[in-house]
């Protein structure tokens, strides 16, 4: 749990010397209780409407927009899809989820460094849910602070790229516990790092010994597959 970036409110934050070190932890212990709380409303209303709530969450750059954007083109014959898109600046990603055609709602956190339940509950106000099938948060990138925050979702979805090293699960466990999902992206590029896959699924099953893991690459399509079979099967659940 991060308590000194800000992710827990700005009282918090500034409760930082020792002899407040009590008080801090019932400040996060009320402020993540209140999130649960929020986080349950969200979910009776996504339930409410059938609908299948994914949490994406990456570090920055690990290819979360660019698997919706290629999701979305071959799979929104399929299924009925909403987006709502996490950054602290910039209309970026929102811009390329609607090239889509997609319904995108983007959320700008300024200084914060994860979505919250509240943030969700206002943001899924501009969508028909009624007419939805699958929404998809893709949060900050950030593999830290998004873990400890339930949006309502039904599974969180961790993204890695290989870019980034196998050791990420062990280093940050948390993030790797609280999904169910793991995704190894920019396979295509294996053939020119040092990558070791193996130790990467079994360091991740380490933490997370029931983890789902799917290897793909959203440049050469590799294993997209396996992860709109998955799709359809948590769907196939909801309904
Ligand atoms: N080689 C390769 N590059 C990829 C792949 N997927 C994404 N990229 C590249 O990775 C970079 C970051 O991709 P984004 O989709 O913007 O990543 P993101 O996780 O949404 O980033 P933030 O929203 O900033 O956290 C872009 O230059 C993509 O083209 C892949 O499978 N292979
Ligand atoms: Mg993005």
């Amino acid at each position: 749990m991060c308590t000194d970036c800000g992710c827990l409110s700005s009282t918090a934050k500034h409760l930082s010397t020792q002899t407040d070190e009590p008080r801090k932890i019932q400040i996060e212990e009320s402020l993540l209780a209140k999130n649960s709380r929020l986080a349950q409303v969200n979910r009776a209303r996504f339930l409410a409407h059938h609908l299948l709530v994914l949490n994406m969450m990456s570090s920055p750059g690990s290819g979360k927009t660019s698997l919706l954007e290629r999701t979305l083109a071959e799979r929104k014959q399929h299924f009925a899809f909403a987006v709502v898109e996490g950054d602290q600046q910039t209309e970026n990603d929102a811009r390329r989820i609607a090239a889509t055609g997609v319904p995108v709602k983007q959320i700008n956190t300024g200084s914060g460094c994860h979505l919250d339940a509240h943030m969700i509950s206002h943001s899924v106000d501009h969508f028909n849910l009624e007419s939805t099938d699958i929404l998809i948060i893709e949060n900050v990138g950030n593999l830290v602070c998004p873990a400890s925050f339930d949006l309502g979702e039904d599974h969180k979805v961790v993204l890695l790229s290989v870019t980034e090293g196998e050791d990420k699960p062990l280093k940050y466990p948390q993030m790797f516990q609280a999904a169910s999902l793991m995704l190894i992206n920019k396979i295509d590029l294996l053939p020119y790092l040092q990558f070791d896959l193996e130790q990467c699924k079994s360091f991740a099953r380490r933490v997370n010994p029931a983890i789902e893991m799917i290897e793909l690459s959203c440049q050469s399509g590799l294993g997209l597959d396996q992860w709109y079979q998955w799709l359809g099967d948590k769907l196939a659940h909801k309904q």
